[in-house]
């Protein structure tokens, strides 16, 4: 009961406070109840009684919107009925991941979305692939490594990644989330989290503040945000839908909602600011590609480097051959004409 207490009083001090973002400038926070989903879930899922929809497996309780449950081969969502015209806001995301799997012996995970689309299944923590928008991602199961492993490839990625996963991706519609990879090509930046099974609620919070967009997550029980990636340049257009959504594939959990509460974020434009920010059609991120290569070739092995020495070799021979009998057919004709 204390702890319930301690987080709605958190909860306010969020709603009410004024404060300095990490560039200094000046915000204010208001709760944003037409794009938020908090208990009682009065009415959700039934059509136009609720601003949130329901979707595949999702089942709601007096104390979560369950988008799967610890089973195989399910899936679920939950989506937000109005779209969004924020400019600046701030997603806190209040779930629970748990199940009887041991570790990595459990998945896949939990998707949060602001998206063009909604309300469509698919591969992609149970949402569609090629989604425009932003997708936040709690990967609860490394599928590149067991596949790296499975493939016995000689490739290895840059950096090693320790699951459960939190990462962020930007789509445009056109690019698809490369599941085998734990969405590695396209992985904005991302930083693990334990979230797992805990006895103590945890959250995620999704910033958007004046295109940069901050991903923090509260996992210890501390009530203390983490920083789990941070990145400037992000355009997302206005008019986007509000989602979550999960999957279970042959590994599951039980991916629970408690709460999804959106705050609008008040920020002071100036007049050249707002003069200066043209209307973004696309979802794009300043300087860096949305789909990336990131394997490192391991470098060439022993047999590798002799083979293409060898037949580097024979090639440069054979060009030599190939000159001195085309040079000297040409002087011999030349002899000719001059006899
Ligand atoms: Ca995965």
């Amino acid at each position: 009961m204390a702890q319930i207490t301690a987080v709605n009083y958190l909860l306010l001090i969020l709603c009410l406070r004024c404060c300095f973002s990490d560039d200094g400038h000046e915000m204010e926070e208001f709760l944003k109840r037409e794009h938020s989903l908090s208990k009682p879930y009065q009415g959700i899922g039934a059509s136009g009684s609720s601003h949130w929809e329901l979707m595949g497996d999702t089942m709601v309780s007096t104390d979560q919107v369950r988008l799967t449950p610890d089973m195989q081969s399910k899936q679920g969502a939950v989506w937000s009925r109005i779209p969004c015209n924020l400019k600046d806001w701030e997603l806190q995301v209040h779930f629970k991941i748990h199940g009887q799997g041991k570790k990595n012996l459990n998945g896949d995970g939990l998707a949060v979305w602001y998206t063009k689309e909604r309300m469509q299944k698919g591969p992609v923590f149970g949402n569609k692939d090629f989604f425009t928008g932003l997708g936040v991602f709690v990967d609860t199961y490394p599928n590149e490594e067991k596949h790296i492993e499975a493939q016995k490839k000689r490739y290895t990625p840059r950096t090693q990644r320790i699951f459960p996963y939190v990462l962020a991706m930007v789509g445009n519609g056109t690019i698809s989330y490369d599941h085998e990879r734990d969405g590695r090509p396209t992985e904005l930046g991302g930083c693990n989290a334990m979230i797992r099974n805990l006895k103590h609620d945890t959250f995620l919070f999704v910033r958007y503040v004046r295109r940069r967009l901050t991903v923090m997550i509260d996992i210890d029980g501390q009530h203390e945000w983490r920083d789990c990636l941070d990145i400037p340049g992000v355009r997302l257009p206005l008019g986007y839908y509000f989602g979550a959504s999960a999957i279970t594939g042959d590994l599951s959990d039980n991916h629970d909602i408690i709460s999804m509460k959106l705050y609008q974020i008040t920020v002071l434009r100036s007049k050249q600011e707002e003069d200066d920010e043209e209307e973004v059609t696309v979802p794009s991120v300043e300087n860096i590609e949305l789909l990336r290569t990131y394997y490192e070739s391991e470098g060439m092995s022993g047999i590798a480097i002799f083979f293409t020495v060898l037949f580097s070799m024979l090639g440069l021979f054979l060009l030599i051959v190939v000159g001195i009998v085309v040079y000297s057919h040409w002087s011999e004709n030349r002899r000719k004409r001059f006899y």
